[in-house]
């Protein structure tokens, strides 16, 4: 695909990243599985070939079929959802559009404190630190509390925010499950429950 949504795109990704499921998720509910080659690789590897599409050296990356390559996710998921009809994840215009790009600025920023406590996990034991562990835990919980206080937000039909915050909660359980939120998070838990029933989410459990 080109920036008009013309051939095949290739996709960089990693099946443990929440940022990079979320962009497979809405591939795969908007049927374009086949327009899309995905290239697993390990971020933190450096591989060259992700260095040279992006330089910031993190996934997701989308590389067109003229060569532009697009990151991060917001706007990866953006290009999708305009290059391929309805039903639009991202609504062009009005106040739902803003709504559902804060829902994904939330889930975007549980996945960057989730991933940040997992990356300060593997430094040497010394260097790591419980504040801000504690700190990034703290931002985690805040999100999921105002999710939690206003269930409209996930209701209604699948949206690029609910998406997000999907598998924002996929990555929670995948590398922290010792947050635990389900219990304090009733509304969010139930609304989660079933955006797991999704194909999209079903076909890209991190690994
Ligand atoms: N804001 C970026 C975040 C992407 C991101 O942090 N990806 C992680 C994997 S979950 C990564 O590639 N990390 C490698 C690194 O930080 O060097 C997005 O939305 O795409």
């Amino acid at each position: 695909m080109t920036a008009s949504g013309e051939g095949l795109v290739q996709l960089y990704h990693a099946t443990a990243s929440p940022f990079a499921r979320k962009v497979r998720v809405l591939v795969r509910e908007k049927g374009l599985l086949d327009r899309v080659e995905e290239i697993s690789v390990n971020p933190l590897a450096d591989p060259a070939e992700l260095h040279f599409v992006n330089p910031l050296g993190k996934v997701p990356a989308l590389v067109l079929a003229d060569g532009l390559a697009l990151f991060d996710s917001p706007v990866i998921c953006e290009y999708l959802d305009t290059i391929s009809g309805s039903p639009r994840y991202l609504p062009k215009e009005g106040e739902k559009r803003w709504q559902v790009l804060r829902m994904q600025a939330l889930a975007d920023g549980i996945m960057d404190s989730g991933v940040a406590m997992i990356y300060e996990s593997r430094r040497p034991e010394a260097q790591r630190s419980p504040d801000w562990r504690q700190r990034w835990q703290n931002c985690i919980l805040r999100a999921l509390r105002q999710l939690d206080d206003d269930p409209a937000l996930l209701s209604g039909p699948t949206n690029l925010g609910a998406i997000s915050v999907a598998c924002a909660l996929g990555y929670l359980d995948f590398r922290l499950p010792d947050i635990g939120w389900r219990q304090s998070h009733p509304h969010v838990a139930n609304a989660y429950a079933s955006l797991c029933e999704l194909p999209g989410m079903r076909a890209t459990l991190p690994s």
